[in-house]
């Protein structure tokens, strides 16, 4: 059969690799995730595919071999599409197909994809596939066999080696586009290997705070020590890189950097955020220091969340606060707003909107749209969020569990480059700020007068001069990933906000205070037989599962709650939300319950 295939050399090691009996791939909300060892058959097709889309694209495409915030033995693939984006919609589509293909009918799926006339074992001469990894023991043998699948037909690889899945995105969206002036001459370049990822970082976020006119090493002390939890993923090896780059203008310690074993397990943003629980590694006894936060990495680190034990005032003790993804969009969408404003021009007239899931805490979302912002509630996954923010010139998303950023339009760089080009055209000495007791005074009265993090940084942004304003906005734009949500990249944005309102994180965590809630997982016979409406905040079947979840959210105070099918696990999530912990608790669990009864439970009933 191979060698009467249109492609004959990928027919063959589809062959060498059958996939395992009764298993069916999805392209869930973050590509193919399950226990590695039945990846094998997926991941060579999908090296196929890559090449493919590579080919017809005539740019690189990429593949990152991660399960991110999944036990150590699972893995998985996401591919990133020419922009540096999530692999187009369409594209999943034919990814899900071909994974599923009998094995005789691989070729003729290629052939499918490939089009007339565009077979063969040579068929993707020239094409460029960059492959990478998490630091999974499962994921080397994994990624030589997307480099197979590559090779098998015609394409080439570019080892991307261990890299975070943000840096992965970057690699390929800096190796397929130019880059904009203000970048290649200011702030970092655009150069498409790992350290151009790491100097673009450090270029930008010194520049956003040297025209903001922070002295980021006199702010150091006050701003006290970052713990990074790194869910002793591939996350460790970047923060730490990350820190001794921005030495002496940033102070992070890495913990939770260790051994793959562990990886996620008891640590990590999806542990802290999920559970409302603070990792291993960090303890209030000796981390309830003023200033000092932690901040939660997940396994690939395309998320993040903050944390901090606030010591409690006047006693002994300390209560654990959470900084969830809501409020790093709290925080971004003010810093970014105040900036846009005081720049002034054409930067002033451009649209910005927030867009949340389900999952956002009903507190989050009412101070939102209580500060005039526009706010939109898309499908979980960032593949859906994303776009729904693309849909502003100034798109600030994020999830809950920390995974997000902030998308420029073209539009959008384009008036920001203007102002910015044009301030430092009239005068070079704006990108190292002036007016650096002005500002400082005018965030120490916001704060004096009982202001949060976001007034803090509005005061300091009204005190800036316009031009100012419009660099230090210009190298935000460069220090925020735009192509996906990237860990590394969000906590530093929001580390320069901080310093720029001179705020301590006690006043970040004071910008609202979330609504206690709750999630929980309920394994079910067949979680696909739950289908949801578009927004996920309601379920179409089993109708009497919705029923029963109306019922049980109507007998309780600022009850909220929903179910859905998760695209990355083999669970149902229940998210509950009520004015007091017991009562969210509690809702959790009777909803809990209900999926439970009503949607073939396994194992313990909850
Ligand atoms: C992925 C997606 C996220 C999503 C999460 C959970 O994150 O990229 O957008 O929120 O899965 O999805 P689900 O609830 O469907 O399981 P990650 O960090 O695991 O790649």
């Amino acid at each position: 059969a191979a060698a009467s295939s249109p492609f004959p050399a990928a027919s063959k090691l589809a062959a060498a690799h059958p996939p395992p009996e009764g298993v069916k791939y999805a392209y869930g909300t973050a590509g193919f995730r399950m226990r590695a060892e039945l990846l094998d058959a997926a991941v060579v097709r999908m090296g196929m595919l890559a090449a493919l889309r590579a080919k017809q694209t005539g740019k690189a495409v990429g593949v990152m071999v991660t399960a991110s915030h999944n036990p150590v033995a699972d893995n998985g693939l996401k591919m990133v599409d020419p922009s540096g984006g999530m692999l187009a919609a369409s594209w999943e589509v034919l990814a899900a197909k071909l994974a599923n293909a009998g094995i005789a009918d691989v070729g003729a799926e290629l052939a499918a994809v490939a089009g007339e006339g565009a077979c063969g074992d040579a068929a993707c001469e020239g094409a460029v596939v960059i492959v990478g990894r998490d630091t999974r023991p499962s994921s080397p043998a994994l990624a030589d066999l997307v480099a197979a699948g590559v090779a098998s037909v015609g394409g080439s690889v570019l080892d991307g080696g261990v890299v975070s899945t943000p840096q992965l995105h970057y690699l390929v969206g800096a190796s397929n586009a130019t880059a904009r002036a203000c970048e290649s001459a200011r702030l970092g370049g655009l150069r498409p290997d790992v350290d151009g990822y790491f100097a673009r970082l450090a270029t930008s976020y010194k520049a956003c705070l040297a025209a903001a006119a922070v002295d980021a090493a006199a702010a150091a002390p006050e701003q006290g020590t970052t713990i990074i939890d790194a869910a002793d993923g591939v996350g460790g090896p970047q923060a730490a890189r990350t820190a001794s780059d921005l030495a002496g203008a940033l102070s992070w310690e890495v913990r939770n950097a260790g051994d793959s074993a562990s990886l996620n397990d008891g640590c990590g943003a999806e542990f802290v955020q999920k559970g409302r629980t603070p990792p291993r590694g960090v303890d209030a006894a000796s981390d309830a220091l003023p200033g000092c936060r932690i901040c939660s990495l997940d396994g690939d680190a395309d998320r993040v969340v903050f944390h901090a034990f606030v010591p409690a005032e006047g006693e002994a003790g300390a209560s654990w606060e959470l900084v969830d993804g809501d409020k790093l969009a709290a925080l971004l969408a003010v810093t970014v707003g105040a900036l846009l404003k005081r720049a002034g021009g054409q930067a002033a007239r451009l649209s910005m909107g927030v867009v949340q899931t389900a999952y956002a805490n009903g507190a989050a979302t009412r101070w939102v749209a209580a500060r005039g912002l526009e706010v939109a509630c898309a499908k979980t996954g960032v593949k859906f969020v994303h776009h729904a923010a693309e849909a502003y010139d100034v798109g600030v998303y994020f999830e809950a569990n920390g995974h997000g950023t902030v998308v420029f339009s073209p539009a959008a760089l384009l008036a920001i480059d203007h102002e910015a080009d044009a301030a430092v055209a009239a005068d070079p000495a704006v990108v190292s700020g002036a007016g650096a007791s002005e500002r400082a005074a005018a965030a120490a009265a916001a704060l004096a007068a009982g202001g949060d993090a976001g007034a803090a940084v509005e005061a300091a942004v009204g005190a800036m001069t316009p031009g100012a304003a419009a660099v230090a906005l210009q190298a935000l734009t460069v220090l925020i990933n735009q192509f996906v949500g990237d860990a590394i990249a969000d906590a530093l944005a929001c580390e320069a906000a901080l310093r720029i309102g001179g705020a301590p994180f006690g006043r970040w965590i004071a910008m609202y205070s979330d609504l206690p809630s709750r999630q929980t997982k309920v394994r079910v016979a067949d979680r696909l037989a739950l289908t949801t409406v578009p927004d996920e905040s309601r379920l179409e079947a089993p109708a009497a599962l919705q029923a029963a979840i109306d019922e049980a959210v109507k007998a309780v105070d600022c009850g909220r709650a929903f179910v859905r099918p998760s695209g990355t696990e083999d669970v149902v999530r229940v998210y509950a939300e009520a004015a007091t912990v017991a009562a969210a608790d509690e809702l959790a669990a009777v909803v809990a319950r209900a999926v439970f009864d009503l949607a073939g439970g396994q194992g313990s009933r909850p």
